[in-house]
């Protein structure tokens, strides 16, 4: 078990249905450390930027729309096995495979508009941190 940092964001869909609270219950509960937290309206170049390695998808416009569209909760997550445990909470990137328990199963009701986002590897951790947080944000 290592002990590692990721990022975590609470995407436009999930703050506007009232589910900010919901969501980092669920991780704290689930023994993740919040290490860092803000709310953030990104404009449209940095949605494009953060989702970079997704730009020759189909889906690419219209996520990077849609992510700018309203504010996000962003934050760090720590604990032991950290950026497993957040995916594992959060469940399938399509909600109707997700395992039952999961936020995209409970609460998702599509494949883009699915509430959360978890850093996938420790790199992409380490990018996604530096991108929303600098040295004084993080705790
Ligand atoms: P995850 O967030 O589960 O790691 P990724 O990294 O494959 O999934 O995709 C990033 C985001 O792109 C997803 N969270 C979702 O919002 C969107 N997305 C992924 N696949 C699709 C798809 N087939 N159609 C529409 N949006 C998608």
């Amino acid at each position: 078990m290592e002990w590692e940092q990721t990022l975590s964001m609470i995407k436009p869909d999930g703050v506007a249905r009232g589910l900010i609270g919901e969501v980092i219950r669920r991780f704290e509960a689930h023994g993740l450390k919040i290490r860092a937290l803000k709310m953030v309206h990104l404009p449209l170049d940095q949605a494009r930027a953060f989702y970079a390695v997704h730009k020759e998808r189909p889906f690419y416009v219209s996520l990077t729309h849609f992510m700018s569209s309203g504010p996000i909760v962003a934050m760090i997550l720590a604990g032991e096995n950290a950026i497993q445990v957040n995916r594992d909470l959060m469940g399938a990137t399509d909600y109707r495979q997700a395992a039952p328990g999961t936020i995209r199963a409970d609460f998702a009701r599509d494949v883009e508009q699915n509430l959360v986002h978890g850093s996938d590897s420790p790199e992409s951790a380490q990018a996604e941190i530096a991108f929303f947080f600098n040295e004084l944000e993080r705790v």
